[in-house]
């Protein structure tokens, strides 16, 4: 025996009209007990709303962008007479979720125990399809790394976990410490505590996937990195003058947007450092980019993302200023898309507004090259007559030595080090 019942947000604290921003189950889904539903977003977290019992999705009622509080009406279940829908059962927090934020509080459960809600193990994020997914492979879902929005596992988390152990099973193949033969110590496993008080954080979602990528690109490409600096003076008092003219549009004009429309031009003279390395039929390929989306970096709260800039060759400095803020807030506010961070060919990581003198920043791979810039200061110069203040951009770029080489490297940066000099060279 079976009937239709209503499932129902259930007890989320102190937070009210929070925005749905995945709905995970459609009409015909089976779940089971404690299967997440969909998850919601808080300013600080995000949290997933768990099935009360098992049966099966007849309707959803709410979709993506809604906003609900406590009681407000999710979706109609089939369900068994005897799996009774467990009142209250408690939202639980992803894997990612920031550790500082408060845990609404566990209300008492009649029929079944809850879900844990924890810090230190919780369960990850996943729909019932990929859940079901992996159990079908033996994996266990704690264990592999998810990338989904929200810090959901995906299907391709599962298969890539998988490929992995296959890997590592494959005595042939090199470990993660012996990449490239170079049979490396392994991490050093520390007990800090016994040398003084240390706090334990989690890491971000953006720290955990970041972090990974990094590594993969730092250990994987040849990088090198050359220097150049760049006199802007004339730049500078040319974008300084454009903002003080401001005008309907209020566009604020800033030193990146003109770097990304200098570097895109410069792209177009050394098409090499605009593309990826590919692999057709076992043979190595490059792969030239006819289109230009360049991202830029940002720094967040939760760490580092680039967002992107798409066909930034067809766009006006104003136009990619003002697409550069908005990304630039969605990403401090946690609201990039896979679609805005995708697709890039080229990076620039800018430091300016913050300070420093030079670094070494890394591929964002599979790009080849990253322009990085820090704090311009202004020097005195020698003009041939007298030492002059002139305001010097110190920049660097590093390059893939698989697809180019220092001379070319040399050759990008003395290109784009003139269109900065004298920005008029943008339209030769
Ligand atoms: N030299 C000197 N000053 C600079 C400068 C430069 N190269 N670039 C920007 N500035 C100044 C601007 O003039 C502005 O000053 P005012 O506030 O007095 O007008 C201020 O810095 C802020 O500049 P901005 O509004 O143009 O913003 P920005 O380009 O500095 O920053 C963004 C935008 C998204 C790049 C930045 O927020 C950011 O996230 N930077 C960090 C990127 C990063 O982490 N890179 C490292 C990656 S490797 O870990």
């Amino acid at each position: 025996m079976s009937e239709i019942r209503e499932i129902h947000v259930p007890d989320i604290g102190d937070f009210k009209d929070l925005p749905v921003i995945e709905v995970l189950v459609k009409p015909g889904d089976k779940v089971a007990f404690d299967d997440p539903l969909l998850t919601l977003e808080s300013d600080k977290a995000s949290m997933d709303v768990p099935s009360p019992g098992a049966g099966t999705v007849v309707a959803v009622t709410i979709k993506e962008g809604d906003r609900v509080s406590k009681g407000s009406s999710i979706l109609t279940m089939q369900m068994a007479i005897d799996e009774a829908p467990v009142a209250q059962l408690p939202v639980r927090r992803p894997a990612v979720a920031d550790p500082v934020v408060d845990i609404p509080p566990q209300p008492t459960i009649a029929k079944a125990p809850a879900p844990a809600v924890s810090i230190s193990g919780p369960k990850p994020h996943a729909s019932p399809s990929v859940r079901s997914y992996a159990r079908k492979l033996g994996v266990d879902v704690s264990r592999a790394i998810a990338t989904g929005k929200g810090g959901r596992l995906l299907r391709e988390d599962i298969e890539r976990f998988v490929k992995d152990a296959l890997l590592r099973l494959d005595s042939s193949a090199p470990r993660a410490d012996q990449i490239g033969g170079l049979n490396l110590l392994s991490w050093p496993d520390i007990d800090f505590a016994k040398f003084g008080t240390v706090e334990k954080v989690a890491m971000s979602r953006i720290k955990k996937i970041s972090g990974a990528n990094l590594a993969r690109n730092w250990v994987m490409i040849p990088h090198v990195t050359n220097n150049e600096e760049v006199d802007i003076t004339e730049l500078e008092a040319f974008r300084v003058q454009l903002n003080q003219e401001g005008g309907k549009d209020s566009i604020k004009y800033t030193m990146l947007a003109f770097l990304i429309k200098a570097a895109v031009a410069t792209l177009k003279a050394f098409p090499s450092f605009n593309s990826s390395l590919g692999n057709e039929d076992g043979e190595p390929i490059l792969i030239l980019k006819q289109y230009f989306h360049i991202g830029f970096a940002a720094d967040t709260p939760n760490g580092l993302v680039v967002p992107v800039i798409r066909d930034a060759d067809q766009k006006g400095i104003g136009q990619i200023a003002t697409e550069c803020a908005e990304l630039a807030r969605k990403a401090r506010d946690g609201k990039l898309g896979p679609a805005d961070m995708s697709g890039g060919t080229f990076t620039v990581s800018s430091l300016g507004g913050i300070g420093g003198t030079g670094f070494t920043p890394i591929i964002n791979a599979p790009e080849v090259a990253i322009l990085g810039v820090t704090r311009a200061q202004i020097r005195p110069v020698w003009d041939g007559n007298a030492f002059a203040p002139r305001l010097i951009l110190p920049m660097a770029l590093s390059w893939d030595h698989r697809v180019v080489d220092g001379a070319a490297a040399a050759r990008f940066l003395q290109h784009l080090a003139a269109l900065l000099a004298d920005f008029r060279r943008i339209t030769l």
